[in-house]
């Protein structure tokens, strides 16, 4: 028996082979700070995106700049990046541009984000805790390159590098998903809410991923973060 499970432990290594799991009820614990921990994603992307929503929920008392998402390619670092320069700021870049949206700080809570951009218009939107922000323009016309690396806990400057222990993420994340098209409103609210959502490029309930440094996966301290 032990013997059997160290061989999967070996082929597993092996084979690079990641977790995928239902996170459900889970968070990632990013302990220290600063940390140079991180957690790989695995998407399948294979065209370019035209198209895409970001969601995640995150808990922290940082006060300092941080990183929630960083979508790297080999050609733009910054490709897609979702970054807190301060509290009641949130930056979106797409293709190394971005624009702020503020939001209400101090609260202590868990912070429910959406972020999501249309090429054809260079339309993004911004939900925060279920509810739609003014939009902005962003980067119109323009293609997000389908071969990225995919980071949370830091923020890339080179493509799966370039980290600064102090752009990175202390404190609890959950449902974190990415989409290759626009939600509409209803889904938007769906996500904040933990409800059904359409299949995702990245999907909390099946995640492919890997755990570098120091962080956890974790029981969430309260079932309703909705409320
Ligand atoms: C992006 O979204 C727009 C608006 O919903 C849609 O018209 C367009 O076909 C989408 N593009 C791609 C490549 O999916
Ligand atoms: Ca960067």
């Amino acid at each position: 028996m032990r013997k059997l499970q160290l061989w999967l432990v070996v082929l597993a290594g092996l084979s690079g082979m990641a977790a995928q799991e239902d996170l459900y009820r889970k968070v990632f614990v990013f302990r220290k700070d600063p940390s140079d921990a991180y957690v790989l994603l695995k998407a399948q992307t294979e065209q370019p995106l035209h198209n895409f929503t970001l969601c995640l929920r995150s808990y922290t008392d940082l006060t300092r700049p941080y990183s929630l998402f960083s979508y790297a390619t080999k050609a733009q670092d910054n490709e897609i990046l979702l970054f807190k320069p301060k509290p009641g700021e949130y930056r979106l870049y797409v293709g190394g541009k971005f624009v702020t949206f503020r939001t209400p700080e101090g609260r202590w809570d868990w912070e429910h984000v959406c972020a999501s951009w249309e090429s054809a218009t260079g339309l993004t939107e911004f939900w925060f805790n279920g509810k739609p922000w003014p939009r902005k323009g962003l980067q119109k016309g323009y293609a997000v390159g389908a071969e990225a690396v995919i980071l949370l806990g830091q923020e890339q400057d080179a493509y799966g590098g370039g980290f600064d222990p102090y752009n990175s993420f202390t404190g609890e994340l959950a449902d974190v998903y990415l989409w290759d098209v626009g939600l509409s409103p209803d889904k938007m609210r769906a996500a904040y809410q933990s409800l059904r959502l359409p299949p995702a490029v990245l999907a909390w309930k099946s995640l492919s991923y890997e755990m570098k440094g120091d962080v956890v996966v974790k029981a969430r301290l309260r079932e309703a973060l909705v409320l």
